[in-house]
């Protein structure tokens, strides 16, 4: 594995390990027979087969997302009476709470539970804000999950039955604590189950081990829309089955832009039905956005009609994150819910304020981080960081960790002050490493302690910290693989530059929307040498333009914050280059560039 490091003013170039994908023998005769049935180039292909498609059946409906492949919703466990359940509370006019949580999938979930039963209770010729209603807990005073203020809130004003969603798996005390105030709860979640699970009225969850459903990986939004899709067809219109999806696309179709908002947020695998749900979602975002989503487009400046999923990851996914974590999760909820324009613009506005503070702080906190680091003299020999300062912000500790890890690759802790001298933050792992074993050695220090492999949040006693550190450290030190401190990149294929074609890049988009389970694909060509303009550009010179050839083709790239190669490439030497292919227009012409990961000297003679 390649192990260099290049200085470029007085930052390090973060160095990867290159991981270059192999086909087995048997996967090398799939690509051939896809190359021949589908009438594509061996490239093209090959991308097929690592995404385990295995026959030209196959390949046709993953590019080809259809609705007709949802699955049935009445195969998830407790369907049934969640169904009848929810019948009932509409056909009686029982008050009904949509419980939340306050991050993107829970707000969604939240927004698409409301519209639906809006329009249906409305097409009883009933309104329905006297019948619905919603609720999402305060991320500080109440965290995440059914809280008893909820629960009060719900009682308060009469209402006989909760729908909670993205959470209620664990709330095995709340829900009893509702049953004895007299109100019902739906279950609707996609965490793991514990051996014991709430005495609901219905807990969907597809991940309990007694459910059959299919397909694992839904979001807390997608089970909220099994239940939408399950109403539908019993109770509102005659045809069942696929045909009944069909039909009801109306109906349902609008909501999946919620759905995908929801699955690009909460890192998903984009398999199965997530990849159809989200396929459409986007389709619909492009052809009729809801009034608040088409004004948060305006404010990210999102040009209409050309969203991708990248757009709902980077750009209107933290704005709606932004809004649950510097005001209220219920603001979010609010612009996914308005028809109105002028609210709608005022709220999106307000959004990208939030956004931009978030923002503020989390590059804020960041330098700070760093800086406490480089004035640490053990810092250099330590495999872990453990930062801390009482006055950062709680709503971004997650991201600053995430940050850290980009300039420092290691398992990553980073902490601020709570009450009553407890601390508390986040964790975020690196290279497959178990972060979650690692504090788990450090239980005896901390008061709260939660999350999974690669991510975890934790509190302790402020006394307790330097304990900690050591502790952990010392656990990090003598369990960490040397492989596991520096980055990979996984590398789907090498590919000659003749390989890159219309057709080529054609099959590429296809694959899309790419995400977790479906990788954007990432290329290396090796040898490249300079062809006639590779040059530094940018306000300060940072970054690369490529125009490279193989001596037979050429193509044009840019590598961000990489003009420290450019002399080497100038002086004639030659590259390998890892990257990603996107299209660049220029002057109404259309081409197909390299977006670098990575430049190294040639490798190879
Ligand atoms: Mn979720």
């Amino acid at each position: 594995m390649h192990f260099l490091l290049y200085l470029c003013h007085d930052f390090e170039i973060m160095t990867y390990n290159w991981n270059i994908r192999c086909l087995t023998a048997v996967e090398q005769e799939t690509q051939q027979h896809l190359e021949r049935e589908l009438n594509i180039s061996s490239a093209a292909a090959r991308m097929l087969v690592v995404r385990g498609i295995q026959t030209a059946d196959e390949a046709r409906a993953f590019v080809r997302p259809s609705l007709d492949k949802l699955h049935d919703p009445f195969l998830m466990k407790d369907m049934d009476k969640a169904v009848e359940r929810l019948h009932q509370a509409i056909t009686q006019g029982e008050k009904i709470l949509i419980y939340g949580d306050y991050d993107v999938d829970g707000t969604t979930a939240v927004a698409l539970m409301y519209r639906f039963l809006d329009k249906v209770i409305q097409e009883q010729g009933t309104t329905s804000q006297d019948i619905i209603d919603y609720y999402i807990p305060d991320r500080y005073t109440e965290g995440y999950g059914v809280s008893t203020q909820g629960i009060d809130y719900a009682a308060a004003n009469g209402c006989g039955l909760i729908i909670t969603l993205d959470c209620g798996i664990k709330a095995v005390e709340k829900v009893a604590y509702a049953a004895s105030k007299g109100i019902d709860v739906i279950v609707c979640d996609h965490h793991t189950p514990s051996d014991e699970l709430p005495s609901a009225v219905a807990v969907l969850n597809m991940k309990r081990s007694d459910c059959p459903y299919p397909y694992k990986d839904l979001s807390g939004c997608g089970v909220g829309f099994k239940l939408a899709q399950a109403y539908t067809q019993r109770y509102l219109i005659e045809a069942k089955g696929n045909e009944a999806i069909r039909l009801s696309g109306e109906r349902l179709l609008p909501l999946l832009q919620l759905l995908a908002m929801s699955i690009a947020s909460d890192i998903v695998p984009i398999t199965g039905e997530n990849r159809i749900l989200a396929h459409f979602g986007i389709q619909q975002l492009n052809k009729a956005p809801f009034t608040g989503l088409s004004a948060i487009m305006q404010v990210a400046s999102i040009e209409a009609k050309t969203l991708t999923i990248n757009d709902l990851v980077y750009k209107i996914g933290p704005r709606i994150n932004a809004c649950g974590r510097m005001k209220s999760g219920r603001a979010a909820v609010e612009l996914l819910l308005t028809d109105d324009p002028d609210f709608a613009r005022q709220q999106a506005e307000e959004v990208n304020h939030h956004n931009e503070d978030r923002r503020d702080c989390d590059t804020e906190t960041t330098k700070e981080a760093l800086q406490q680091l480089q004035d640490d003299p053990t810092f250099a020999n330590r495999r872990s960081t453990v930062v801390y300062a009482p006055h950062w912000h709680k709503g971004v500790v997650g991201i600053v960790a995430s940050r850290l890890t980009e300039t420092y690759y290691r398992p990553t802790i980073v902490l601020t002050a709570g009450e009553d001298g407890i601390i508390s933050g986040s964790a975020r792992s690196v290279g497959g490493f178990d972060i979650y074993a690692a504090i788990d050695s450090c239980l005896d220090l901390l008061t709260n302690f939660g999350g999974h492999k690669y991510a975890a949040g934790l509190s302790m006693h402020i006394d307790n910290l330097p304990a900690f550190c050591e502790r952990f450290e010392h656990y990090v030190a003598t369990h960490i693989r040397e492989d596991q401190l520096q980055p990979t990149l996984q590398i789907e294929a090498e590919l000659q530059l003749s390989d890159i074609t219309k057709q080529f890049y054609n099959v590429l988009r296809h694959l899309e929307p790419f995400g977790p389970g479906n990788p954007r694909p990432l290329f290396v060509s090796r040898r490249l040498i300079n062809h006639r303009d590779t040059r530094a550009v940018g306000k300060e010179r940072e970054h690369l333009r490529l125009d490279v050839t193989d001596r037979l083709n050429a193509i044009t790239g840019i590598a961000f914050g990489r003009a420290d190669m450019a002399e080497y490439i100038q002086n004639g030497n030659p590259v390998d280059i890892c990257y990603e292919l996107n299209e660049n227009t220029f002057n109404h012409y259309t081409t197909i560039q390299m977006m670098v990961q990575d430049i190294i000297p040639c490798s190879v003679n």
